[in-house]
């Protein structure tokens, strides 16, 4: 009993002691780099697979949905997010208020990226009933219905962590909540382009993430003022 405790404790301050030795120190940067680029799909772009909409028909099947797990538009990948997974130090994390819309029974994004601490405020503009199920693991999950009456309703996420986002009651609806500890994340659209501003100068792994085709990452050098182009291509 008393060596659990005592292990425990250790656990306890060894957390302690990474969360301080790892912790993202915002501030301003002077003279910061940037760094874009694109994410491209890696061979031919796959048919665009309809979704099958079987509940709430005459809301959610005004429009024709496509599922949203791997979308390639001209050769470039949607929905990818590109982030800095080492820096320590950068510009400032302000908490964000960021939304969430359920809108025609689909998640508008698809991917949202909010820096820790921020809030998402989840839209229900449908006039039917929606359930929100995050599955997280770092973060508490939460799963609350949300009504036709209730217009919006907010969660704050605290940590980092990339969570997956379900309707219990549309089975078909996904959608992502990016977590990042620092604001140095870019989520492509249908150009597939990123950017990343204020990098203070050095060199930072730069990773993509994607739901379907998982991760990749480039070593990035940044100087001063200068832009440093990357490409990233992933593909099944
Ligand atoms: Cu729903």
């Amino acid at each position: 009993m008393k060596k659990a405790v005592s292990l425990a404790f250790v656990a306890a301050f060894t957390g302690l002691w990474l969360s301080q030795v790892w912790a993202y120190e915002g501030g301003s940067v002077k003279d910061g780099g940037t760094i874009s680029g694109a994410v491209k799909f890696k061979g031919s772009a796959p048919a665009p697979k309809k979704l099958d909409i079987n509940k709430d028909k005459e809301v959610c099947a005004k429009t024709p949905k496509n599922d949203p797990s791997l979308i390639v538009s001209g050769g470039n990948l949607v929905n990818a997010v590109v982030s800095i997974t080492d820096i320590k130090k950068g510009k400032k994390a302000d908490p964000q208020k960021v939304t969430l819309d359920q809108k025609g029974c689909e998640y508008h994004p698809h991917v949202v990226a909010l820096v820790a601490g921020s809030s998402v405020e989840i839209l229900n503009p449908d006039g039917i009933l929606h359930n929100v199920h995050s599955y997280s693991k770092v973060n508490s999950a939460f799963n609350v219905a949300q009504p036709k009456f209730k217009k919006a309703m907010t969660q704050k996420i605290d940590k980092p962590e990339i969570i997956s986002v379900k309707c219990d009651v549309h089975g078909w609806m996904s959608g992502w909540l990016f977590v990042a500890e620092h604001p140095y994340f870019s989520v492509t659209d249908k150009s597939g382009s990123f950017k990343l501003t204020d990098v203070p100068p050095g060199t930072y792994t730069v990773e993509v993430w994607h739901e379907t085709l998982g991760k990749q990452t480039q070593k990035v050098t940044v100087k001063s003022k200068e832009e440093a182009k990357v490409t990233f291509e992933m593909g099944k």
